[in-house]
């Protein structure tokens, strides 16, 4: 997109592009027109996996499938190449998320063991629920009589089974069982149960190294296990354990966009991924001596707000109002309202220190493994055992900078009513039966026909594309066509933005069927499940939709289909693939990093769905990226038997 300003769908997002442009300031918009991509690591098919490359190897023009002889030094083809490439993002992505999941675990098992304050089991149901699944007993037999457990107990056993699902020697991934069981024996049959979390993502970058795989359905599978172990695994864990730290989610009202940020508060934006701080944040900025500080600094109080997932999931759990997506970081900052960004971890753009620098804005740091080189940026680094008082100093820091704003302060009219908070415990409560108490309600409109199918919309904003322009196409071609969307990420803040996150969105977007629905049950027809991380709620609650039955026995079976419109991380292709793996045909758009090698790039898009039921697929354009996804459903509709 050549006009910075033309490069979004979003008026607030607009206003701050031009308002940077006047103060001499660039952003990620500016800098997409200045800064051409490498057309060929663009398809794929540059290796530099060792010091005699960058070997590269784009797809000629006259591009002859018989005759690609085309090879690095070492000889490696094509499709062995991207085939490489890919599998490393899974890597990379799994090891996000999964890391993310290791810190979580970490806490849990300091608040297990009560070494904290600040942490404590907060949703025993949910502790209950998931301590089977690590092979935790929950109730004990004494004298013939059948007797609950202590809750710290379970509490400590669940800390120490999920922290060993990182490492452990022997044995399979616990999780891999929570899949429906037809699912289980594919991963079985087809050896891709991953033996532990870090071990598939070691075994990746051994394997990708130069000289030792060198067959890409080989190089697959490990990158099957992998995705396996982040969807089913880190990232399941990561869910679950912060909702029983913190709370399951349950539907709740909040706002989102650029005016959620107020002139007369302190403002502090929370960005990143990890709710482990953010937690601490939302409790220290609502304590009464806290507030009052704020007061006496000429403030009316203190306005929270969250960039990327660590907002999403400080909205799920308390409604702190979204800031805005992933490419509008930057902008925030533009308007001159914000007292600080703290950061965490994850789709952090370091030049959030440079737009600062312009500002007043404190930009704060606060995790060992993600700093800046910048001199503005504060380091405070962030413990769970001083977890209160690190939050404190962060918040205090903010009130403080109040006063010192500098630039005049001009901050978008725009922001949206939502509901978020969905989950797969609220799916249940508002789409379950009366009796049966499972997804059946939900199962019974699938059949019925009033919902046509179920989309998994996801995934990140990219700078190549117009700002949320996929994302909102394709959200809209598949409510009006009666697909209910779940949606995560990004994707649930550009949907937010956009007044699809609330009840009343139905009658105006949606196909007869699904506004039905809605209407009858009070729910959006996008419903926002939280983080990146809480993909692992779609596919548990792909799962319960097996489990309710009468729309097959696995996953594949079901008219569902994945999308991500914009993606640009890492952690997307592992999303991608896991949830592919487990059997739901899955549509990238932007682009896809596998087009220079098309045997492969064939295997990813058909030869898939012959081994798991799903497969990828790419289209750029969202209105017919919606429309695969909506074929894709009424195919399994009619293998179904439900075609009418
Ligand atoms: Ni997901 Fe969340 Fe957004 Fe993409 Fe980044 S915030 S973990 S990676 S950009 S959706």
């Amino acid at each position: 997109v050549a006009d910075p300003v033309a490069a979004t769908i979003d008026k607030a997002s607009q206003q701050m592009i031009r308002r940077a442009q006047e103060l001499g300031i660039d952003t990620c918009f500016d800098r997409n027109v200045t800064l051409k991509p490498c057309n060929i690591g663009n398809q794929g098919t540059c290796c530099k996996n060792c010091g005699m490359g960058p070997c590269r190897l784009p797809l000629p023009k006259d591009y002859d499938e018989k005759n690609d002889n085309r090879k690095g030094i070492c000889g490696a083809s094509a499709n062995t190449i991207a085939a490489r490439n890919f599998i490393r993002m899974i890597a990379g992505g799994a090891a996000a998320h999964s890391d993310h999941g290791r810190g979580v675990a970490e806490v849990f098992l300091s608040a297990a063991r009560k070494e904290t304050d600040a942490y404590r089991i907060k949703d025993t149901r949910k502790l209950l629920e998931i301590a089977p699944h690590l092979g935790v007993e929950t109730t004990v037999e004494k004298d013939g009589e059948v007797l609950d457990r202590d809750i710290d107990e379970i509490a400590l056993e669940v800390g120490e089974a999920a922290i060993a699902e990182w490492g452990k020697v022997g044995g399979e991934l616990s999780y891999a069982k929570r899949a429906p069981e037809a699912r289980y024996e594919i991963w079985k049959k087809n050896g891709v149960l991953p033996r532990n979390i870090d071990r598939e993502i070691v075994e990746i970058m051994h394997r990708t190294h130069i000289g030792v795989d060198q067959d890409y359905k080989n190089l697959m599978k490990q990158g099957t296990r992998a995705a396996i172990a982040d969807g089913w695994g880190g990232s399941m864990l990561a869910t679950d354990l912060q909702d029983v730290l913190f709370g399951t989610p349950y539907p709740l009202a909040s706002e989102a966009n650029l005016g959620v940020l107020k002139a007369d508060h302190v403002n502090i934006v929370i960005h990143g991924h990890e709710p482990i701080l953010s937690e601490m944040i939302v409790v220290v900025a609502q304590k009464p001596e806290i507030v009052e500080y704020a007061k006496s600094k000429g403030a009316k109080g203190i306005q929270l707000s969250g960039i990327c997932c660590t907002a999403n999931e400080i909205l799920q759990r308390h409604g702190v109002p979204l800031c805005g997506t992933f490419l509008q970081q930057e902008l925030a900052i533009i308007t001159g309202a914000v007292d600080a960004m703290v950061v965490d971890i994850q789709c952090i753009f370091q030049n959030v220190a440079n737009v600062a620098n312009c500002f007043h804005t404190k930009l704060i740091t606060t995790h060992p493994i993600a700093k800046m080189e910048q001199d503005n940026a504060i380091h405070i680094e962030f413990d769970e055992h001083h977890a209160m008082e690190d939050a404190e100093k962060i918040v205090r820091m903010a009130i403080d900078n109040y006063e010192n704003r500098k630039a005049e302060v001009m901050i978008p009219h725009q922001k949206s009513p939502i509901v978020a908070g969905f989950g797969v415990e609220s799916i249940e409560y508002h789409l379950g039966g009366t009796f049966r108490g499972t997804y059946y309600t939900l199962n019974d409109n699938i059949i019925n026909g009033r919902i046509r199918g179920i989309a998994g919309v996801v995934g990140c904003n990219n700078a190549r594309v117009k700002h949320n322009e996929g994302h909102i196409a394709v959200v809209k071609e598949l409510i009006k066509n009666d697909v209910i969307v779940l949606t995560t990420g990004c994707n649930a803040i550009a949907c937010a933005m956009e007044g699809l996150l609330t009840p009343e969105s139905a009658a105006v977007y949606c196909g007869p069927g699904l506004a039905e629905v809605c209407e009858t049950v009070g729910i959006p027809p996008v419903l926002h499940l939280g983080s990146c991380v809480d993909n692992s709620r779609i596919l548990l609650a792909a799962t319960e939709v097996v489990k309710a039955g009468g729309l097959g026995n696995d996953i594949s079976d079901l008219p569902v289909a994945g999308s991500a419109p914009e993606w640009m991380s890492e952690k997307a292709i592992s999303i991608g693939h896991y949830v592919v793996t487990s059997g739901i045909y899955t549509v990238f758009g932007a682009v896809f990093p596998t087009a220079g090698a098309p045997v492969f790039q064939r295997y990813l898009f058909e030869e898939l769905e012959k081994i798991y039921g799903g497969m990828w697929d790419f289209e750029a354009d969202p209105i017919k990226h919606a429309w695969k996804m909506i074929d894709h459903i009424d195919k399994k509709r009619k293998a179904l038997g439900i075609d009418k």
